[in-house]
C-alpha cells in the first residue's frame, strides 16, 4: 500500500510514528511543509522537515518536540556574546550540525529535496521526506504592533510573539510562483490513500497545498484522501490554529476544519469523540465522518488513529 502524507512538524511527525507501527509494510511519502522555514546566522533552518526526520529517526526531544534531544546551547551563548541575534530563537549545538550541512550542501547546488534525502541517510527515517517545493517560500503574517499593520516571519509571530496578538492575514510568500520538488507529484499519483494528519490546517497542510499543482494532484489522484482533526473540542491541541484559523476566516471546529478543506479534496474526516456531536454536520457537507479518540497519547494511541484513518479511507471510495 502506498501512502502519501501531507505533514507540519510535531502534529503530522507523531502520527507518523503511529501510520508505520499501524501500517508497517507500508510504503510511506511524507510531503513536509517548508513555509516555516527560516535563515538564520547564514543557516537555512526547516523546522517540520526536521522534527518529522529526528521524531521518526529517533534524535527528538520528546518533551518539546522539536528540537535534539540531549541538546545544549554553546553555540547560541557564543553568538550572544557576540551581540548577534535573533535571542528568541533557540538553536542547539547538535540541532547547529543539521543546518551547517544543510547549508553547505544547498551552497554546493544541491536541492532541497536531494539535501532532505541526505541528512535522511543518517536517520534513517523509515519514509520517504520530500519537501513541498525546492523553492523558496516562507510563511508570514500580518499583524498590527504598536498600532502598526506589519508582516513579520511566522517564527517570529510564534516563537517570538507567542501568537499573542491576532494575525490579520496568513501568506505563503513565494507559493505562488513555486513548483512541488521532483517526486511530490508522482507520489500523489502513484498513492492509493492520501492522509492529512493532525496538522495546522493553515501553516502547515494550508501551505502544502499552496504549491501550484498539490492540491490539483490530489483531487485527481481519484484515491481516498482522509483527514484527521486537530481541533479537540473547539481548540488546537497545542500551538496557534485557532489564531491563523481566524486569519482565514474558520472558526475553530473540527467541523469547520473538514469544510475549510472540502469534500472536492476531503472524502473522510475524523473528529475526536468529545466532537462526535458534529458527525452529522460533516456528513451533510459531503464528507464521511467518524468520532474516534484522537489524543495521540503515546504510540498505541497514535497507531489505533492510523488504523481508523486507512478503514475510513477502505470505506469511502
Ligand atoms: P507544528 O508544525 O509543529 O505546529 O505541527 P503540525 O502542524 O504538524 O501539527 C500541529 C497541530 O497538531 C496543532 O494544531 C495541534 O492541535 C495538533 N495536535 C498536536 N497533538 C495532537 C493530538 O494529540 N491530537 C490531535 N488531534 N491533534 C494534535
Ligand atoms: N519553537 C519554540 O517555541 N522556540 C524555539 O526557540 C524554537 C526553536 C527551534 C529550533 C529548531 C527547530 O527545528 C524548531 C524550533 N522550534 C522552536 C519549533 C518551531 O519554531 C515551531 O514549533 C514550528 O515551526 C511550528 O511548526
Ligand atoms: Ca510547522
Amino acid at each position: 500500500m502506498r501512502i502519501v502524507v501531507l505533514a507540519g512538524g510535531i502534529g503530522g511527525a507523531r502520527f507518523l510514528r503511529g501510520l508505520k507501527k499501524a501500517a508497517p509494510d507500508a510504503d510511506i511519502t511524507v510531503i513536509g511543509n517548508t513555509g516555516d522555514d527560516i535563515h538564520l546566522f547564514g543557516l537555512k533552518v526547516c523546522p517540520d522537515l526536521d522534527t518529522v526526520m529526528y521524531t521518526l529517526g529517533g534524535g527528538i526531544n520528546e518533551e518539546q518536540g522539536w528540537g535534539r534531544t540531549d541538546e545544549t546551547f554553546k553555540v547560541k551563548e557564543e553568538l550572544a556574546a557576540y551581540g548577534v541575534g535573533p535571542e528568541w530563537f533557540g538553536l542547539g549545538d547538535r540541532d547547529f550540525a543539521t543546518h551547517i550541512v544543510r547549508t553547505q550542501m544547498l551552497g554546493a547546488g544541491y536541492p532541497l529535496s536531494a539535501v532532505t534525502e541526505a541528512l535522511c541517510e543518517r536517520w534513517q527515517p523509515g519514509v520517504r521526506l520530500i519537501p513541498m517545493s525546492d523553492d523558496r517560500i516562507e510563511t508570514h503574517v500580518a499583524v498590527t504592533l504598536d498600532g502598526e499593520q506589519k508582516a513579520v516571519h511566522f517564527q517570529e509571530y510564534w516563537v517570538r510573539l507567542r501568537a499573542s496578538v491576532d494575525a490579520h492575514a496568513v501568506v505563503p510568500v513565494g507559493a505562488e510562483q513555486a513548483k512541488p520538488a521532483p517526486g511530490v507529484l508522482e507520489a500523489i499519483a502513484e498513492a492509493d490513500i492520501v492522509l492529512f494528519p493532525p496538522s495546522n490546517p493553515v501553516v502547515s497542510v494550508g501551505t502544502i497545498l499552496a504549491v501550484p499543482g498539490i492540491r490539483e494532484a490530489i483531487a485527481d489522484a481519484g484515491v481516498p484522501v482522509v483527514g484527521l482533526s486537530p481541533i479537540v473540542g473547539d481548540s488546537p491541541v497545542r500551538g496557534m490554529a485557532d489564531k491563523v484559523l481566524a486569519a482565514v476566516g474558520v472558526e475553530t471546529t473540527a467541523a469547520a476544519v473538514a469544510e475549510h478543506y472540502g469534500s472536492g479534496l476531503l472524502d473522510g474526516w475524523l473528529v475526536d469523540t468529545v466532537d462526535a456531536g458534529v458527525v452529522e454536520q460533516v456528513e451533510s457537507a459531503g464528507i464521511r465522518c467518524r468520532a474516534v479518540p484522537l489524543m495521540m497519547s503515546d504510540l498505541d494511541a497514535t497507531a489505533q488513529m492510523a488504523r481508523e484513518a486507512l478503514a475510513l479511507a477502505s470505506e469511502v471510495r
